[in-house]
């Protein structure tokens, strides 16, 4: 009101001017306003938006009925291959990939990004047009508190898995307030809750922020003794990787080689370390690495920005403290979890889960379970 006072009463011979300048002001908020709703700049968010589950149940379309879920899933496999029997094996024709992409900021809503994938069938399940894919693939998201991260990841991401002409079905699993942020338990439920709902031959964790820029990198597995990570270069480490060891990302796993290394482990509460961990549990169990090839660009991925967590404290005593080898009663054989809504989406699968963390590092050597409780009780973390 002040502002529109100045414009009227503004005295001549600066009036005109003054007029120009405030209008010239006008368009730049309008237009900055825009674009903060609309584009997002790799600077512009950190770990905004608290309460996303509500968000979820919110900006989206009601479940979509899956009606088969209680049926065995061997019995699921045969009915599904009758269905799909008569299709021939796809055949990918590498000149219908677009190679690497430059990822898009914008940030559309979910309804829209719904719209957008009408082809997507409950719960987030793709499969390719007029062919039968060979693998089955499950995407295992951890999540929590990432609302925009989720949507420049669906809208990047699901064009060049179409384009690959895999079956792939996206897992968000979302962990609930009430506990640290546990980025390996995450992805073990996801595994643990898929293994449920269909039989899967791949499952490929990918971080929420993590999106790889080609599509000519395939997501599949590794065979027997590969584990797959499907990363070579990241953006924000000048597209190399920080280290030789690093696992962190997007990574392949077949059921039986994620069995073989026990999951991830349930101890790391916060940021870090959980990779390297699984790095040397595959190790352990004497499976190799691949890559996408090294020479090549295939295997770069862009980052989208965000706050640190702060860090697992004791990370390493927990990492290092495997003299006497805890790996095998530490992973998918010991996960527990409580299951709050299981809600099948449109473009996803939404598994939301509490973890009781005290119950969980009771599990740990008691030593450095004092050393994590002193910590909390003294930041008050
Ligand atoms: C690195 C690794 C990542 C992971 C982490 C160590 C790479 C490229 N990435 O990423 O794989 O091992 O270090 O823990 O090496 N998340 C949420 N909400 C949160 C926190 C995390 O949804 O509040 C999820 C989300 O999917 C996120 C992922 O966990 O992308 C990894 O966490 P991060 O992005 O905080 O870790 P960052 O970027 O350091
Ligand atoms: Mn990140």
């Amino acid at each position: 009101m002040a502002l529109f006072k100045f414009i009227v009463k503004s005295p001549s011979p600066f009036g005109g001017a003054g007029l120009i300048i405030v209008t010239f002001g006008i368009v730049l908020i309008v237009k900055g306003l825009y674009y903060s709703n609309n584009h997002v700049t790799r600077r512009s968010y950190g770990n905004v938006q608290k309460n996303l589950s509500n968000f979820i149940l919110k900006d989206i379309s009601d479940d979509v009925q899956i009606n088969h879920t209680s049926l065995p899933i061997n019995v699921r496999r045969h009915e599904e291959h009758a269905t799909t029997s008569f299709l021939s094996v796809c055949d990918l024709d590498f000149k219908t990939l677009k190679g690497r992409e430059k990822m898009a900021l914008t940030s559309q809503s979910l309804i829209a990004l719904e719209s957008m994938f009408p082809e997507s069938h409950a719960g987030g399940r793709f499969q390719p047009n007029g062919c039968r894919s060979k693998h089955r693939i499950a995407i295992i998201i951890p999540f929590r508190d990432r609302e925009i991260h989720l949507k420049i990841y669906l809208s990047n991401v699901i064009p060049k898995l179409r384009r690959q002409k895999v079956d792939f079905t996206i897992y968000v699993v979302e962990q609930a307030p009430g506990s640290h942020f546990n980025r390996g338990m995450m992805r073990n439920i996801g595994f643990a809750e898929a293994r449920k709902i269909a039989d899967y031959d791949c499952f490929i964790f990918n971080d929420v922020d993590s999106i790889f820029e080609d599509d000519r990198n395939l997501f599949q597995c590794g065979t027997d003794n590969s584990v797959r990570h499907l990363v070579t270069g990241v953006d924000v480490f000048d597209y190399k990787l920080k280290y030789s060891i690093l696992v962190g990302g997007i990574i392949a796993f077949t059921p039986e080689q994620f069995r073989r290394v026990n999951g991830y482990s349930n101890f790391f509460f916060d940021w870090g370390a959980e990779d390297d961990d699984i790095y040397y549990r595959i190790q352990r169990a004497k499976m190799q690495i691949e890559r996408p090839d090294t020479n090549s660009t295939i295997g770069f991925m862009s980052t989208l920005k965000h706050k640190r967590d702060p860090e697992v404290k004791y990370r390493f005593d927990i990492l290092y403290s495997r003299n006497n080898e805890t790996s095998h009663k530490d992973g998918i054989n010991s996960l527990k979890y409580t299951v709050k809504v299981i809600s099948h989406k449109k473009l996803f699968t939404w598994i939301y889960v509490a973890v009781n963390e005290e119950e969980v590092l009771q599990g740990l050597d008691a030593g450095i379970r004092r050393k994590i409780a002193a910590y909390r009780l003294k930041t008050k973390t």
